[in-house]
C-alpha cells in the first residue's frame, strides 16, 4: 500500500505543537528542511514599552521569507533591522526577510536582524517563557516558545549546540 502524503501532512501540525510543550529549542518544521533554532529574548526593565527576540533560522533545500510574527507579549512584533548610521544605532523595519537555501541568519542582540515585541504588556524576566508564532511567505506559519535569557548567556549558549 503506498504511503498517504495526506497523512504525513496532517500529522506534522500536531509534531511542531508537542515540541513547543516540551520546550525542546531546536525543531524541524516541514520536510524542506527549515530549521528554527534557539529562540529567545533579553530581559528588559519595567515599565519598558518594547523588547526583541532573537532565533537562528536556516532554510533547507528552499528559500524562505518571514514575512510577519505574532506574540501574546505584545501589541505587535515588527521584523527589524539595526545597522549604525552616521555613529548612531538605527532600527528600521523589514517587509521580509528573506533566507537563501543552505544559508543561515542568526540574529543576536547588539545589531542586525530582530524581531521587535513592541508594546509589551509586560516586562520580560530572565526565564519567563512565551510563544511567538512566525508567519512565512512559502509555508504554514510556526509557533515557538521564546525564553527570556541575559544577552551574555545566550552569546555561550550558541555555542553549545544540542542544548
Ligand atoms: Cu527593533
Amino acid at each position: 500500500m503506498p504511503r498517504s502524503p495526506s497523512l504525513r501532512l496532517s500529522v506534522l501540525p500536531l509534531l511542531v505543537s508537542c515540541l513547543v510543550a516540551s520546550g525542546a529549542l531546536a525543531r524541524e518544521a516541514g520536510d524542506t528542511g527549515l530549521r528554527l533554532l534557539h529562540p529567545f529574548a533579553t530581559p528588559t526593565p519595567p515599565g519598558a514599552p518594547n523588547g526583541a527576540a532573537y532565533i537562528d533560522i536556516t532554510a533547507g533545500e528552499e528559500d524562505v521569507s518571514l514575512v510577519g510574527a505574532s506574540s501574546s507579549v505584545s501589541e505587535v512584533v515588527e521584523i527589524h533591522d539595526m545597522s549604525m548610521e552616521d555613529g548612531v544605532m538605527r532600527m528600521r523595519r523589514l517587509e521580509r526577510l528573506d533566507v537563501a537555501a543552505g544559508e543561515t541568519l542568526m540574529m543576536r542582540p547588539g545589531g542586525g536582524e530582530h524581531l521587535m515585541l513592541i508594546g509589551l504588556e509586560q516586562s520580560l524576566q530572565v526565564g519567563d517563557r512565551f510563544p511567538i508564532t512566525l508567519e512565512f511567505a512559502e509555508r504554514d506559519s510556526v509557533t515557538l516558545e521564546v525564553q527570556v535569557r541575559e544577552a551574555g548567556e545566550e552569546g555561550q549558549a550558541a555555542g553549545q549546540h544540542g542544548h
